[in-house]
C-alpha cells in the first residue's frame, strides 16, 4: 500500500488533525479588488505575449524540429523547453477560469509539437534530440547532470501537464509527462543511476504527478533525488553549495547557493515532510526557513542577494543597489512558504508569502503585463543597467525564466487565499473574491469584500444551505503585531502591535490568536458576516545592526 495511505490511516486512528488542503484556485473567483485587474492582464496580455515570444525565439519550433515536423537546428539555450512548459501551465490555469477556444486550440497545437518531440522511450530534451552540443547536453543522456537541464525541464513539464489536465480534462500533455516520468523511474533510483539533478525542479513536478495519479513511484523518486544530494556518489563528485550538494539535505542548516534551485528544493522537501510524515524533513525545512527569514531575506521578501551565482549571501549580507533578488527566487520562496503553511498551519508563513506577493514578486512584472525585471535591486540611480542590459523592466531576456514564471504564478494566487482542514476554514489572504470550499462536509460559500491593501477592512460574508458549525480562522498578519518578518531581522521604529477590530454580525469579538489566527467557532448561517478592520499606519522599518548596507537607513512601510 502507498506510504501516504498508511500515514493517513494511522493519523486518523490517532485522532490527529486532518491535513490542511488549499482551496483550489478554480474555486476562488477573483475579478475585482487589487488582484482582479492583475489576473486579467496576466490572462489577456502576458499569456499571449509570452507565447508569441516563445514562437519568435524558436522555443516552440525546437519541439517541432525535434519531432520532425519542421526543418532546422536547435535554437537558444538548453533549458528553453522549460519556458514553453511554464507558459502552458499559466495558460491552462486561465483556460480553467476563463474558457477560450482560440487559446485552447493554440495550446493544443503546441502540445502536439511537444508530443512529437518526445523520443519513443519517453526522453524529452529538444537540444539533444536535435544534436546540439554544449555543456548542457553532455556526450550522452544524463552524462552531465550537473550542468544539463534534462531533469529541470521535465519538472516544469510535469507541473504544466497536471495543470493542463485538471483545467481541460485532455490527456495529451499528461500522457507525455507520464511517459517521461516512467523513463525517469526506470533510469534513476537505488541500484540504478544514482545522481541528483543539477537544477532542482523535477522533485516538485514528480510530487504533483504523484498527487494527480496516485502513483507512488513518482513520490519515491522525488524523495530519492533529495536523499542522494550531498552524499558520496560513484563517479559523480559532489558539486558543492551552488547546487545544494555540499551535504545531505537533512543536514543542511543554512540556505546557500543558487537561490531558485535552493527554494525549489526546500519546497520539495516540505512536500515530502507533509506527504510522508517524515519528521526529519520537517525539522530540516523549519531550520532552513529560520535561516532565511532571520538572516537572508530583504524587506520585500526577496531572496538571493548575490548576482554572482544568483545566490544567497552570507548571513546579513543584504546590499541594496546590487541586490539580485531574482523574480524566480521570489516565486520559488512563495511556493515554499505556502507549503510550509500547509505543513504546519502557522500563519507566520503566510505573512511572508503575502509580503512576497505584494513586493518581491509583483515588482517583477509591469502593470501592463509585458515588461519584466529579472533581478530586483532595492536602489537605483535610474541609469545603471542591471536588468540584463536595461535600467528598466525589459520585454524579454535570452534566459527568460522570469517572465514565464510570472505567467504561471499569477493565476495561482487565488489558490493561496484559503485552505481547509476538517471543520476549519482558513482565510489567509485578504482578496476581494467569491469562493467556495467544503468544510465539515458541507459546501460553504464566502464573499470577501475588501480594497486591501488600499485599506485594512475586510468583510467576509458566509453563505451556506443550512446552518453549520465550523471554525473560521482568519490570519492576523504579523505586521499588525509589530513584526515585519517572523524574526528579529527588521523592526518597526514606532514599535508595537496595532489593534485590529474583529466583529461578527456587527458585534465586537475578542479572542486570543492561535498559531497567528483569529479563530471563531460557531454555527454559521447564510448571511453571517465577519469583519476584520486592521489600521494601516505608515511605519518606519529598520534592519538589525548586522545588516551593514542598511546603516542609517529606514524603509517606509504601509
Ligand atoms: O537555470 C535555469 C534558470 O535560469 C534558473 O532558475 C535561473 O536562476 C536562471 O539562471
Ligand atoms: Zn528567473
Amino acid at each position: 500500500m502507498c506510504r501516504l495511505l498508511v500515514l493517513l490511516v494511522s493519523a486518523l486512528a490517532l485522532g490527529e488533525e486532518a491535513p490542511i488542503e488549499p482551496v483550489p484556485y478554480s474555486d476562488v473567483v477573483v475579478d475585482g479588488g487589487f488582484w482582479g485587474p492583475r489576473l486579467d492582464t496576466n490572462r489577456r496580455v502576458t499569456v499571449p505575449y509570452d507565447l508569441e515570444k516563445c514562437e519568435e525565439t524558436g522555443r516552440i519550433s525546437n519541439f517541432a524540429r525535434a519531432g520532425g515536423l519542421q526543418e532546422g537546428a536547435f535554437e537558444g539555450i538548453a533549458y528553453n523547453d522549460s519556458d514553453v512548459y511554464k507558459v502552458i501551465e499559466g495558460a491552462s490555469y486561465t483556460l480553467s477560469t476563463h474558457p477560450d477556444a482560440a487559446l485552447a486550440e493554440r495550446i493544443d497545437a503546441v502540445i502536439a509539437k511537444i508530443a512529437a518531440a518526445q523520443e519513443d522511450d519517453g526522453y524529452l530534451y529538444t537540444t539533444r534530440t536535435l544534436g546540439a552540443t554544449s555543456l548542457m547536453t553532455g556526450p550522452k543522456r544524463w552524462s552531465n547532470l550537473a550542468a544539463s537541464h534534462e531533469l529541470y525541464n521535465v519538472g516544469h513539464l510535469y507541473e504544466a501537464a497536471v495543470a493542463n489536465f485538471q483545467a481541460t480534462g485532455k490527456r495529451a500533455l499528461l500522457d507525455v509527462a507520464l511517459k517521461s516520468a516512467d523513463l525517469l523511474c526506470a533510469t534513476f533510483g537505488p541500484g540504478k543511476l544514482e545522481r541528483p539533478p543539477g537544477h532542482q525542479e523535477v522533485e516538485i513536478g514528480l510530487v504533483k504527478l504523484f498527487q494527480s495519479s496516485g502513483e507512488c513511484n513518482y513520490l519515491d523518486l522525488a524523495r530519492f533525488f533529495l536523499d542522494i544530494r550531498g552524499r558520496k556518489r560513484e563517479g559523480d563528485p559532489l558539486r558543492g553549495e551552488y547546487q545544494q550538494d555540499h551535504a545531505p539535505v537533512l543536514d543542511q542548516r543554512q540556505a546557500v547557493g543558487h537561490a531558485v534551485r535552493a527554494c525549489y528544493m526546500y519546497a520539495a522537501m516540505t512536500d515530502i515532510a507533509a506527504l510522508t510524515g517524515d519528521k526529519a524533513y520537517g525539522v530540516a525545512v523549519e531550520t532552513l526557513w529560520k535561516d532565511v527569514v532571520s538572516r537572508k531575506m530583504y524587506l520585500t521578501g526577496g531572496v538571493g542577494a548575490r548576482g554572482s551565482g544568483e545566490a544567497f549571501g552570507e548571513a546579513y549580507e543584504l546590499p541594496n543597489a546590487s541586490a539580485y533578488n531574482e523574480t524566480c527566487a521570489a516565486i520559488a520562496c512563495a511556493l515554499w512558504a505556502q507549503r510550509m503553511f500547509l505543513l504546519t498551519g502557522e500563519a507566520s508563513y503566510v505573512d511572508v508569502l503575502e509580503r512576497i506577493l505584494y513586493n518581491g514578486f509583483l515588482a517583477g512584472v509591469s502593470e501592463s503585463g509585458d515588461r519584466f525585471f529579472y533581478p530586483n535591486p532595492l536602489a537605483s540611480d535610474g541609469r545603471t543597467k542591471f536588468n540584463h542590459g536595461s535600467a528598466e523592466r525589459a520585454p524579454w531576456f535570452d534566459c527568460s525564466c522570469c517572465p514565464v514564471n510570472v505567467v504561471r504564478f499569477m493565476p495561482q494566487i487565488p489558490g493561496l487565499a484559503f485552505a481547509t482542514s476538517g471543520d476549519r476554514l482558513y482565510v489567509n489572504l485578504f482578496v476581494e473574491c467569491n469562493a467556495k470550499a467544503t468544510v465539515a462536509g458541507k459546501e460553504v460559500r464566502l464573499h470577501l469584500r475588501t480594497t486591501y491593501p488600499g485599506n485594512g477592512l475586510t468583510e467576509i460574508e458566509v453563505d451556506l444551505d443550512e446552518p453549520t458549525e465550523f471554525e473560521l480562522r482568519v490570519r492576523r498578519p504579523g505586521w499588525l503585531q509589530g513584526r515585519p518578518l517572523p524574526s528579529d531581522l527588521y523592526s518597526y521604529r514606532e514599535g508595537l502591535a496595532v489593534q485590529a477590530v474583529l466583529k461578527v454580525n456587527g458585534e465586537d469579538v475578542t479572542i486570543l490568536p492561535e498559531r497567528g489566527y483569529l479563530c471563531v467557532r460557531r454555527v454559521w448561517s447564510a448571511g453571517d458576516v465577519m469583519s476584520l478592520d486592521m489600521p494601516m499606519e505608515v511605519r518606519r522599518v529598520v534592519a538589525r545592526g548586522e545588516v551593514e548596507a542598511d546603516h542609517g537607513l529606514v524603509a517606509l512601510e504601509r
